[in-house]
C-alpha cells in the first residue's frame, strides 16, 4: 500500500479538529429528511398492525372502508404474495431460515406485525381509516411465546410449524484445551447474565417515499437508511426490476445507529405499492409505531465461567450465549447477530488460549432482533468485564491489576486471537494506565474507604475492550457472519478546479462531508471548503455497501485517497506540460501547482482544470480529471478503555454518576474533534442501555413500553462530566493506519458503570447480574428490599 500510505498522512487537514461543514443546517433546521419531502399526487400510508403477540389471519374485510380504490386504498399480505419474504444472508448451513413476508400473510408473530398498509390523501384520513380496517381484523390467537424459556419449553408454540422447532441454532466450538484448563484451575468464577433488550431509538424514526415513474418504469425509493446501494439491490431483486432501474436515495438520515442496516420490510412493501398504484406513496413511522415494530436489539443471556490460578491468571473461558432473536430471525445477519457477534468477541484484549464458545438462538413473540451500536460486542463486554471484577475481588487482587496479568502487551501484536480475530495493533495496557492515571485511581481508593466509614458508596468501574472495525470481507468473516464486501470512491475535479467526491459510504450524523473531504483536501491540495462530497444516492455514487461497522473512516477514508492520488497525477501531468517541468518535481498545496523550491513558478488548480478540459495541447489522453478506486480492508481492531465514578444512595437507590473518562485509540485520527464527539455519543447511548432503557413485554406477549413516559432515554441531566483522552497507534495494515471507532464507547460504557455500581456496593456483597440497574435492583442488590 506504499504510495497509498503516502497519500494519507497527517498533513493541513488530516488529524486537525475541522469544523463540521455539515452543520449549520442542522443547526438551522434547512436538512431535509423523508418526512420533509412532498410530491404531487402523494399518498400517506399507515400501518394495520398486530395487537396479538402470535395469532392466525382469519380475515380482513377492506370492504368495509369507504372510498376503496378511490380515495382510500388497502393492501394486505395476500395482495403482495408475488413479492418473496425477506431472508437473511448470512452464510452458514444449521441456521433454520424464517422467511419474513413483508405484511403478514396467515399469521401474525409479534405485536406489531405489518397485517395492512392503508393509503389516503393525507394522513388523517389515513389513520381513520386504517383505525376502521384495523377494528375488523379478525384473529385466532395463538398462545404466546414470551421468552426464551417458554420458546423452548417441549409443549411450546412454534412460531413456524414447518422448522418443528423454536431454536432456529445451536452450536459449540472449542478452542484449545479448555476441560484441562477448567481441571487445573485453582478458582472458577461464573455468573449469569441477563441483557436488556433496548434499541437505537434514534431522533428520526423510520420513513419510507416512494415513486414509480411508469412513463419510463423508474422507480426512486428515498428511504431513511444506511446501506443506500444495497437497499437498491435488495429492492430490484424483491420486485423483479433491473437495478438501473431503481434509485435509491438517503436524504438526511436523522441517526440510524445499526437500526438503519440492511433491508426492513416497509422498505419493499411501499415501492412496490407505488409501482401498483402509479402515484407517489410516502410513510412516515410515529414513535409508539417505532417503540413496537421497530427493530429492537442486545437482548440475550451470557453464562460465562473463568477458570483462574490464585494468582489470577486466566486460564479457560466458557461462555453460553443465548439470543432472544424475536418473531423472525431478521435480515439484517439472522437472530445470531447478537450471540454469534458476542462469542466470537468475548476474548476482548485479553489471552485466553482456551475457551468454548456455545451459540444458540430462539425465536420469541416480540418485535425482532438486530443491530444496533456495538452489535453482540457491548453484551460480550459487559458480562467479561463484570466476571473479571468478580474473581478479581474473590481473589483479592485489585481489578486493574488481574487486567494488566492477562491483557495482551503491545509487542505480542499482531496476535491471532483464539476465536480467529487478528488484531493488528494497540495500547491495550497503555489505555488501562492512562485512564486510572487521569482519575488517580489511588486516591480514589483511598476516598472510597473513607467515606464508607461514614456509610456513603461511592465506586469505580473499569472497562477495557476491543473494538473490530471497518468491516470489509476479512471482517465479516471473522466475526462469523461471512458477507463480502468492498466500497469505492470517485473524486473529480471540474473545469473550475473544484473538487466533488462522490462515495459509497453513507453519511447519517458521523460528519463524513467533513472528515472525507479533509482527506480528498490533503490529497489535491485544495480547502475542505472547495470539496464536496456526493453521499447517499445510488444515481451519483458508485457501488458500495454504506456505512456501519464503523467502517467508514477507513475504508470511505482509502477509497478517497487512493482516488485523489490519481487524480493528483492526472493534474501533474497537465501542470508539467503547462510549467515545462517534470511532473515529479511538481507540488500542489493551496490550490496551486508549482515547482519545488521555486514557488513564484506555478499555476493555479482552477488553470490546470481549466487547460486539462479545454486546451488539446496539453490535456491527457483521457482528458477527465476523474478517478474511480476500491477498498475492502484487512481487519483491524480499536481499543480503549472507558472507567466511570459513581455513588450509590443508600436510602432510595439511586445511582448518581459522577465522572467517565474514556480513553481511544482509533490508529490515525482524521478529525479528533469528530472522534471525541463520537466517543460522547457512543458512551451515552451505553448509559441508557446500562441504567435506563428496557423494552418490557409481559409474560402475554404484549409491550409494556411504548411511549418515551416508559422507554428512559438519557437526557442532558442524566449525563455526568465525559473526558476523552486519545491514543494512536497505527494499523500496520490499512491505509494510513487508521481504524474505526464510531461503536466502542457503547461496547465499553456499560460495563464500566456497572462495574463502578458494583464496587460501590462490595460491602453488600452485591453482583450484578442483569441491566438497567434502576433504582429497585440496587435496593434489591442492598437487601434493603425483597
Ligand atoms: N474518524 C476519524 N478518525 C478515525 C476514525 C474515525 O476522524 N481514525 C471519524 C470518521 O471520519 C467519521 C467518524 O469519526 O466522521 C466515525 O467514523 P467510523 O468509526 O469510520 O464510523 P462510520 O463513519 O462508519 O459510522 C458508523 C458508526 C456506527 S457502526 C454506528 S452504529 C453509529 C456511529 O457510527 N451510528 C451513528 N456513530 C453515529 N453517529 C451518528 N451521529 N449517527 C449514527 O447513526
Ligand atoms: S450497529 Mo453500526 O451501524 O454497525
Amino acid at each position: 500500500w506504499g504510495s497509498d500510505n503516502r497519500a494519507i498522512r497527517k498533513g493541513k487537514w488530516i488529524g486537525k479538529p475541522a469544523r463540521r461543514l455539515e452543520d449549520p443546517r442542522y443547526l438551522t433546521g434547512a436538512a431535509r429528511y423523508v418526512a420533509d419531502l412532498e410530491l404531487p399526487r402523494m399518498l400517506h400510508a399507515v400501518y394495520v398492525r398486530s395487537p396479538h403477540p402470535h395469532a392466525r389471519i382469519v380475515s380482513i374485510d377492506k370492504s368495509v372502508l369507504p372510498g376503496l380504490g378511490k380515495t382510500v386504498f388497502a393492501f394486505t399480505g395476500e395482495d403482495l404474495r408475488d413479492v418473496p419474504p425477506l431472508i437473511d444472508h448470512v452464510a452458514l448451513d444449521n441456521l433454520l431460515r424464517t422467511p419474513q413476508p413483508v405484511i403478514a400473510i396467515g399469521k401474525v408473530r409479534f405485536v406489531g406485525d405489518a397485517v395492512a398498509i392503508v393509503l389516503a390523501a393525507d394522513r388523517y384520513a389515513a389513520e381513520d381509516a386504517a383505525e376502521l380496517l384495523s377494528s375488523v381484523v379478525e384473529y385466532e390467537e395463538l398462545p404466546p411465546v414470551p421468552n426464551v424459556a417458554a420458546s423452548g419449553a417441549s409443549d411450546a408454540a412454534l412460531l413456524f410449524e414447518e422448522l418443528g422447532t423454536n431454536e432456529i441454532y445451536r452450536e459449540a466450538i472449542t478452542h484449545g484445551e479448555v476441560d484441562e484448563a477448567f481441571a487445573k484451575a485453582d478458582r472458577v468464577f461464573s455468573t449469569p447474565f441477563e441483557h436488556n433488550r433496548y434499541m437505537a431509538a434514534p431522533m428520526e424514526t423510520r420513513g419510507v417515499l416512494a415513486d414509480y415513474d411508469r412513463a419510463d418504469q423508474q422507480l426512486t425509493v428515498w428511504s431513511s437508511t444506511q446501506m443506500p446501494h444495497f437497499l437498491r439491490s435488495v429492492i430490484a431483486g424483491q420486485l423483479g426490476l433491473p437495478e438501473n432501474k431503481v434509485r435509491v436515495i438517503a436524504p438526511e438520515v436523522g441517526g440510524g445507529f445499526g437500526m438503519k442496516m440492511c433491508t426492513v420490510p416497509e422498505e419493499i412493501a411501499i415501492p412496490f405499492i407505488a409501482t401498483q398504484l402509479g402515484r407517489p406513496v410516502k410513510w412516515i413511522e410515529d414513535r409508539h409505531e417505532h417503540l413496537i415494530a421497530a427493530t429492537h436489539s442486545k437482548q440475550q443471556s451470557i453464562n460465562l465461567e473463568v477458570a483462574v490460578t490464585n494468582d489470577g491468571k486466566i486460564l479457560g473461558v466458557r461462555g453460553e450465549f443465548v439470543g432472544d432473536g424475536g418473531g423472525y430471525s431478521f435480515n439484517t445477519e439472522s437472530a445470531l447477530i447478537e450471540p454469534a457477534l458476542a462469542a466470537k468477541a468475548l476474548p476482548g484484549p485479553y489471552r485466553i488460549e482456551n475457551y468454548r464458545e456455545e451459540v444458540g438462538a430462539f425465536l420469541t413473540n416480540k418485535s425482532p432482533v438486530a443491530a444496533y451500536r456495538g452489535v453482540g460486542w457491548t453484551a460480550a463486554n459487559t458480562a467479561r468485564e463484570l466476571l473479571f471484577d468478580e474473581a478479581a475481588r474473590g481473589l483479592g487482587i485489585d481489578p486493574a491489576e488481574f487486567r494488566r496479568r492477562n491483557m495482551l502487551r503491545s509487542d505480542e501484536l499482531p496476535y491471532l486471537s483464539c476465536t480467529g480475530q487478528v488484531y493488528d495493533s494497540g495500547s491495550y495496557l497503555e489505555s488501562l494506565d492512562k485512564a486510572l492515571e487521569a482519575v488517580d485511581y489511588q486516591a480514589f481508593r483511598q476516598r472510597q474507604e473513607e467515606l464508607r466509614q461514614q456509610g456513603r458508596y461511592i465506586g469505580l468501574g473499569i472497562s477495557s475492550y476491543v473494538e473490530q472495525t471497518a468491516w470489509g470481507s476479512e471482517s465479516s468473516a471473522q466475526a462469523g457472519t461471512p458477507l463480502p464486501s468492498h466500497d469505492n470512491a470517485t473524486v473529480t475535479v471540474d473545469p473550475s478546479g473544484k473538487v466533488t467526491v462522490a462515495v459509497s459510504v453513507s453519511s447519517h450524523g458521523q460528519g463524513h462531508e467533513t472528515s472525507l473531504a479533509q482527506i480528498a483536501a490533503d490529497g489535491l491540495g485544495v480547502d475542505i471548503k472547495d470539496v464536496v462530497l456526493l453521499h447517499g444516492d445510488t444515481s451519483n455514487t458508485p457501488y458500495g455497501l454504506g456505512t456501519y461497522a464503523s467502517r467508514s473512516a477507513v475504508i470511505g477514508g482509502a477509497t478517497v485517497a487512493r482516488a485523489a492520488a490519481d487524480v493528483r497525477e492526472q493534474i501533474l501531468q497537465v501542470a508539467g506540460k503547462m510549467l515545462e517541468a517534470s511532473p515529479e518535481d511538481l507540488v500542489i498545496e493551496d490550490g496551486k501547482v508549482s515547482v519545488a523550491g521555486t514557488p513564484s513558478r506555478f499555476k493555479t488548480l482552477a488553470d490546470v482544470a481549466y487547460a486539462a478540459h479545454w486546451d488539446s495541447e496539453v490535456r491527457n489522453s483521457e482528458p477527465l480529471l476523474s478517478a474511480t478506486r476500491f477498498y475492502d480492508p484487512p481487519a483491524n481492531y480499536a481499543n480503549g478503555c472507558v472507567v466511570a465514578l459513581c455513588e450509590v444512595d443508600a436510602d432510595t437507590g439511586v445511582v448518581t454518576l459522577d465522572r467517565i473518562v474514556a480513553v481511544e485509540d482509533c490508529g490515525m485520527v482524521i478529525n479528533p474533534m469528530i472522534v471525541e464527539a463520537q466517543v460522547h455519543g457512543a458512551i451515552v447511548q451505553g448509559l441508557g442501555g446500562a441504567m435506563l432503557e428496557h423494552l418490557i413485554y409481559s409474560d402475554e406477549g404484549q409491550p409494556l413500553t411504548t411511549t418515551y413516559m416508559d422507554y428512559l432515554v438519557p437526557t442532558f441531566s442524566d449525563v455526568p462530566p465525559i473526558e476523552v483522552i486519545s491514543i494512536e497507534t497505527p494499523s500496520p495494515f490499512t491505509v494510513g493506519g487508521i481504524k474505526g471507532m464510531g461503536e466502542g464507547g457503547q461496547i465499553a460504557a456499560p460495563a464500566a458503570l456497572a462495574n463502578a455500581v458494583a464496587d460501590a456496593l462490595a460491602p453488600f456483597g452485591a453482583r450484578i447480574e442483569k441491566l438497567p440497574i434502576t433504582p429497585d435492583y440496587v435496593l434489591r442488590l442492598m437487601g434493603k428490599i425483597g
